[in-house]
C-alpha cells in the first residue's frame, strides 16, 4: 500500500501547483508545499484559517502569516539553492499517513534535507528540521528566520508589525487592518546565528569538513489576540511523535484500503488526507472552499462544505461535522442581515461566508483575462440555493447521527428562518403554487433564471426537513404560524419534457450544443464561459451538475427511469468546469449500473489535486489551490456510490456494486461514537463490525 507521494526533479513551472500537492494542514493552519529557499513569488504560504481582514476596499480574505521556515545557503556570497542552481538531484515527499513533508536536494557542495509538520496534537505549532551535509569541505553562510514578506492576494493585511529578537528566537506581532493582533513565536535550535539587522534574518557562517552535518530545528507557534505564545517544549522529537500519533488516530476513523486497484487506493488515501487536514475539533469554524491552501476565493465557505465535507466528517469525526453546523447557527445573524439588505425576510446565507456570515462575494469576482475588465456576476445575490443546502445538511446530519440536540442549540431557528426566506423570495401563482424567479443554480453559466430545477427541488426539501425535524409543539406562537405556512406551501416542480427536467424556464429553447462543439469557440483558454457574453451563456452547455446534483442528493425522490433520462441528456452538455461536478455524476452512474463511467468520474475527483488538471483561472482571476469538495466527493463517491452505504439512526447497510477489477474495499467510519470497520467484496457481500482498538 503506497502512502507517500514522491516527486523527483525540480521544475520551476510546478512550484505553485506543488505548493498545493504537498500541502500540510491541521484544521487551524496550513503550510504550502513550497521549499525553504522560496519566497512570496513562489506563493509560499503559512495560512491561518478562520481569521479575515480587509485592506482598503479590496477583497476581504483570510490571513497568511510570516514564514518562519526561510532558509538559504550561500558560498562565497553566492546563493546556492533551487532558485539559482540546477541540483544534482531533488526529491520531495508527502507522507499522508503521518502528515509529514520531506525534501532532499543534492547540490555539488552540499546536500539539504528537511522534514516538516503542522502538529495534529497542538494545532498552533509548525515544526521543521533542516540538515545541511557538506559534500565537499567548505565554508557556508546560512541565512534563516522569519520572512515577513507575505504573498497576499489582496493585502497587505498587517498595518502594524513589530518583532522582538531573543537568542535563537523571533517573536512577531502583527496588527491587522481590522485591528486583530496575531503573534508568531519562532525558535531556532541547533545553530547559533546572529540577527542581522540589514536582511532581517539570522546569519551564521560555518566551516564543515566533507561529510560533516549541521542541523537547524524550528518550532513556530501561532497565537491569536491575547493567547500566550508560551508552550511546553517537550522536545522536538516528542512534539513530532505526538503529532504523528494524533494524526494516525484521526486517520484510523476514516481510512480506506482498496484491493485490486493500486492507483485508486493511493488517490483515495490522498483525497482523504486532504479532506482530513481541514477539520477543527476545538473551534466552531467551518472549512473554506480551498481549505488551507491559500487565499483563493477569499478563504470563504461555500455550499461545498455542507454538501461534500459535512457527510465526510459525519463518518470521520462527528464532532467536527457538528462544528460545521454550529458555525451556520453562529452566523445566522449575518444571513438575516443579508436577506434584509436585499429586501427579504428570513435567512439568506452568504454565498461566500467568512467569520461573521456577512456576504463576502462581490460582483467583480471574475475578470476578462485579456482586458482585465470586470465580468459582472450575480453569485452573491442570486445563488439562493445556499440556504437550502444548509438546511439539507442539518437534515442529513441528524439522519446519520441521530443527534437531534443540534436543533435545540439553534438549528430549529436556522431551519425556520431559511424556510421563511424561501417563502418570501418565491412568487405564488394564481393557484397558490410557489415559483422561484431570478436565481442562479449550481450551473453558474446561466444567471438570473426562473424556476431553476435544483433550487426548486432543494426548496421543497427544506419543507420536508421542517416537517421531519421541527416539532410545532415546541414553537412559540409566531413560529407556529410560520410553521403552518411552510408546511402547507405547494412548490412548483421543474418543467419536464419526456421525463427530462428543464434546468430552468427557457433552457430547452437555447442553442443546443454539446461541450465538444462549444470548446471550438474558445478564443482564450482562460475565457470565462458564463456572465453576459460568455460562450456558454446562450447555449445548453452547463458548468456543472445541476439537475444531476439534485437527483444525486435526493435519491429517494427520483425513480431510476428519471435518473437515467436526465443523466444521459445532461451528460454531453456538462462541462465539469467546477471540481464539484464529477463526484455527483459518479454517484448517479453507479445507480444506473454504468460502473465504468462512474469509475472515471470517481478518478476525476480523486486525482484532481494530484494531477492538477483543474482550472487555474476564472477569467483573469487565480482560482487554484486544493479542492476539498472534490477530495471529500471522491470518498463519498466510493462509500455512498460503489458501496451503497446507508446510515440511518445508527444502523448501517451497504449495497455493493464494485467495478470488476476491485476485489475488496476495507474502510473505517465512526457511528454513534464507535469506530467501525467495513469490508465490501466484489461479489456484493459485506461485513460491518466494531473496529479493534
Ligand atoms: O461552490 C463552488 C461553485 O459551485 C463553483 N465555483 C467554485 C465554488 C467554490 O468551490
Amino acid at each position: 500500500m503506497r502512502r507517500v507521494l514522491t516527486k523527483n526533479g525540480y521544475d520551476r513551472e510546478d512550484v505553485i501547483q506543488d505548493g498545493n500537492r504537498f500541502l500540510l494542514g491541521n484544521g487551524h493552519l496550513g503550510y504550502r508545499g513550497t521549499l525553504e529557499e522560496h519566497d512570496k513569488d513562489d506563493l509560499t504560504g503559512f495560512i491561518l484559517a478562520g481569521v479575515y481582514d480587509q485592506h482598503e476596499d479590496d477583497w476581504r480574505e483570510n490571513l497568511s502569516l510570516p514564514n518562519p521556515l526561510h532558509f538559504r545557503v550561500y558560498q562565497d556570497d553566492e546563493e546556492i539553492s533551487l532558485r539559482t542552481k540546477a541540483p544534482l538531484s531533488h526529491e520531495v515527499q508527502l507522507d499522508i499517513e503521518k502528515a509529514l513533508f520531506h525534501r532532499h536536494t543534492e547540490f555539488e557542495p552540499f546536500a539539504l534535507s528537511s522534514m516538516r509538520l503542522l502538529s495534529h496534537d497542538d494545532d498552533s505549532l509548525l515544526l521543521e528540521e533542516i540538515t545541511l551535509r557538506a559534500n565537499k569541505g567548505g565554508t557556508f553562510r546560512l541565512e534563516y528566520g522569519l520572512d515577513r514578506d507575505i504573498a497576499d492576494m489582496h493585502g497587505p493585511h498587517f498595518r502594524e508589525t513589530w518583532v522582538e529578537i531573543g537568542a535563537n528566537c523571533i517573536l512577531f506581532h502583527g496588527k491587522t487592518n481590522e485591528g486583530k493582533t496575531l503573534h508568531v513565536r519562532a525558535y531556532y535550535e541547533g545553530i547559533e546565528g546572529e540577527y542581522d539587522g540589514k536582511t532581517r534574518f539570522f546569519s551564521k557562517t560555518l566551516t564543515l569538513k566533507e561529510g560533516e552535518e549541521t542541523s537547524l530545528r524550528i518550532i513556530a507557534k501561532v497565537c491569536e489576540e491575547d493567547e500566550s505564545t508560551a508552550f511546553r517544549n517537550s522536545g522536538f522529537e516528542d512534539l513530532k511523535s505526538r503529532s504523528i500519533q494524533a494524526f494516525q488516530k484521526k486517520l484510523s476513523a476514516i481510512a480506506v484500503e482498496i484491493d485490486g486497484d493500486e492507483e485508486l487506493d493511493f488517490e483515495m488515501a490522498y483525497s482523504i488526507y486532504h479532506a482530513l487536514i481541514l477539520g477543527d475539533e476545538k473551534r466552531v469554524r467551518s472549512i473554506a472552499a480551498r481549505g488551507v491552501s491559500g487565499q483563493t476565493y477569499k478563504g470563504a465557505i461555500f455550499w461545498d462544505t455542507e454538501i461534500f465535507l459535512l457527510p465526510f466528517y459525519v463518518l470521520a469525526n462527528p464532532i467536527i461535522a457538528r462544528n460545521l453546523l454550529l458555525y451556520r447557527i453562529n452566523t445566522l445573524e449575518g444571513a438575516l442581515t443579508k436577506a434584509k439588505s436585499l429586501g427579504f425576510e428570513g435567512a439568506y446565507y452568504a454565498w461566500e461566508s467568512q467569520d461573521s456570515g456577512l456576504e463576502a462575494c462581490r460582483a467583480d469576482n471574475v475578470t476578462d483575462p485579456v482586458t482585465g475588465e470586470t465580468v459582472i456576476t450575480y453569485f452573491g445575490t442570486k445563488q439562493i440555493h445556499i440556504s437550502a443546502d444548509i438546511a439539507y445538511a442539518f437534515d442529513r446530519y441528524i439522519e446519520a447521527t441521530g443527534d437531534a440536540s443540534i436543533l435545540e442549540e439553534g438549528g430549529t431557528r436556522v431551519l425556520l428562518e431559511i424556510a421563511r426566506f424561501f417563502l418570501n423570495y418565491a412568487r405564488a401563482d394564481e393557484d397558490g403554487v410557489y415559483h422561484i424567479d431570478d436565481v442562479i443554480g449550481p450551473d453558474e453559466y446561466h444567471e438570473r433564471i426562473d424556476d431553476e430545477a435544483f433550487t426548486l427541488g432543494m426548496a421543497r426539501r427544506v419543507q420536508q426537513t421542517i416537517l421531519r425535524r421541527v416539532d410545532p409543539e415546541k414553537l412559540d406562537e409566531e413560529s407556529r404560524g410560520l410553521y403552518q405556512r411552510i408546511i402547507s406551501a405547494k412548490w412548483a416542480s421543474p418543467k419536464e419534457k419526456e421525463g427530462i427536467y428543464e434546468e430552468f424556464d427557457g433552457y430547452f429553447a437555447l442553442e443546443d450544443v454539446d461541450v465538444a462543439m462549444l470548446k471550438k469557440r474558445v478564443k482564450n483558454p482562460q475565457d470565462y464561459w458564463g456572465g453576459k457574453n460568455g460562450i456558454a451563456t446562450k447555449t445548453t452547455v452547463i458548468k456543472q451538475a445541476d439537475v444531476i446534483a439534485l437527483l444525486a442528493l435526493c435519491p429517494e425522490d427520483y425513480d431510476l427511469q428519471t435518473v437515467r433520462k436526465n443523466y444521459i441528456y445532461y451528460f454531453s452538455r456538462t462541462e465539469h468546469g467546477s471540481s464539484l461536478s464529477a463526484s455527483m455524476h459518479s454517484l448517479l452512474a453507479v445507480r444506473l449500473g454504468r460502473l465504468e463511467e462512474a469509475y472515471d468520474f470517481l478518478r476525476a475527483s480523486s486525482g484532481i489535486d494530484l494531477r492538477g488538471a483543474n482550472k487555474l483561472y476564472a477569467g483573469g482571476v487565480y482560482i487554484g489551490g486544493t479542492h476539498p469538495a472534490a477530495n471529500a466527493g471522491a470518498y463519498l463517491g466510493l462509500i455512498y456510490g460503489f458501496l451503497g452505504f446507508r446510515q440511518k439512526q445508527g444502523k448501517v447497510t451497504l449495497d455493493v456494486h464494485l467495478p470488476s477489477h476491485i476485489r475488496k474495499v476495507r474502510f473505517y467510519f465512526m457511528n454513534q461514537g464507535t469506530r467501525y470497520e467495513g469490508l465490501a467484496y466484489q461479489d456484493g457481500h459485506y461485513e460491518i463490525k466494531e473496529a479493534k482498538q
